[in-house]
């Protein structure tokens, strides 16, 4: 079938009913189609010119229980990634201080757990409202929640929480094998409930076929309301992991990426996420035209490289790109 005629432009209400024909046929559209139709959605909900920046930090790295095929902190592999504890917040804090002169106006905290124990999350509480408080947005990123435990992180102040879908539902038990797609959407049903923002994305370059790409956004753009947040992560092939050795992925296909995301949920902050390091500064410039207006910038994402400062504010120079205000 042919891509919708007229997408959610100018519609007030995004669409959370696409099916997977049409976001197939989004796909295919010509490059230049795509591009002009995400460009047109994108300028009637942001300014084209701003682009929101976060930082990450991994705040306990390293030793996870879940087996996730592509991740350097897995137990399953031997990455030779030194594992550590929970960082104490002092030092958690004065990261986030940095991250704020460096011009992030979020903070994302990043934890190695299948979810966290209570005793961990009295800490990661404290964490978040130190960082509240120096005046930066918070998000966690922890594993699964349980109700009371997304209660516990809204009360400390917490904005967004991370938790990825990361590949179609078909896809994902070659992926992941410890917890199940449904786990996941219960999760971010617990923190949506709870009234925190939620970041939910995936990752491609995992050697996923087409239809994964088109089966990944159809859930993201399905679910009961669009993430306010969604990182699109090219894969960090890391040694060691069970996909290590996963073939690159084309650029135009990540930016193709981008572009659906953008059409099919049109109000939601579409994060250009892990992968930057990798790719040239046109390719980048691309995904911005394509209606990504999020990035994380610091020189490191949780366990692997970013590109430096300095390249960054090159980049958004040359693009005629300013830091998105809080
Ligand atoms: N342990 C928590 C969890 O998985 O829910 C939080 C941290 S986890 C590292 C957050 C997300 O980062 C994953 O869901 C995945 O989408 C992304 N990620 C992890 N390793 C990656 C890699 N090598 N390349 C790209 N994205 C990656
Ligand atoms: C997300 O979607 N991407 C970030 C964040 N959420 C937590 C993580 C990217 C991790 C890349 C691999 C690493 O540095 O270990
Ligand atoms: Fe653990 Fe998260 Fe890595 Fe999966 S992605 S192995 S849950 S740290």
């Amino acid at each position: 079938m042919n891509a919708p005629a007229s997408d959610t432009a100018f519609d007030h209400h995004p669409r959370s009913d696409w099916t997977r024909e049409e976001i197939r046929a989004l796909f295919a559209l010509p490059f230049a189609e795509l591009i002009f139709r995400a460009q047109g959605i994108h300028r009637a909900n942001f300014d084209a010119s701003e682009v929101q920046v976060s930082t990450l930090l991994s705040i306990k790295t390293g030793g996870c229980p879940e087996d996730c095929g592509y991740c350097s902190q897995s137990a399953f592999h031997e990455t030779g990634l030194k594992a550590n504890k929970l960082m104490d917040t002092e030092s958690v804090l004065a990261d986030a201080k940095r991250a704020k002169d460096g011009g992030a106006t979020r903070f994302c905290m990043g934890a190695a757990w299948r979810s966290p124990k209570d005793k961990d999350l009295d800490a990661v509480c404290e964490m978040v409202s130190g960082v509240k408080a120096l005046g930066l947005e918070t998000c966690v990123t922890l594993g699964m929640l349980t109700a009371p435990q997304a209660a516990r992180l809204k009360d400390s102040g917490l904005d967004y929480y991370n938790h990825n879908l990361d590949t179609s539902p078909e896809y994902y038990q070659q992926i992941i094998t410890t917890r199940t797609y449904e786990d996941r959407l219960e999760t971010l049903d617990h923190v949506r409930n709870a009234g925190i923002h939620v970041c939910c994305g995936g990752i491609v370059g995992m050697s996923e076929t087409a239809e994964d790409r088109v089966g990944m956004i159809h859930a993201l753009a399905t679910l009961p309301a669009h993430p306010e947040s969604v990182p699109i992560n090219m894969l960090m092939r890391i040694e060691g992991t069970k996909l290590g050795e996963s073939a690159p992925l084309d650029a135009i296909d990540f930016v193709r990426t981008i572009a659906v995301a953008r059409i099919t949920m049109p109000k939601s902050m579409v994060r250009l996420a892990a992968g930057r390091d990798h790719m040239s500064d046109e390719t980048q410039a691309l995904c911005f035209l394509a209606g990504a207006n999020s990035i994380f910038v610091g020189e490191k994402l949780l366990t692997t490289a970013n590109p430096s400062q300095r390249h960054d504010r090159n980049l958004f120079d040359k693009l005629g790109l300013r830091p998105m205000p809080l």
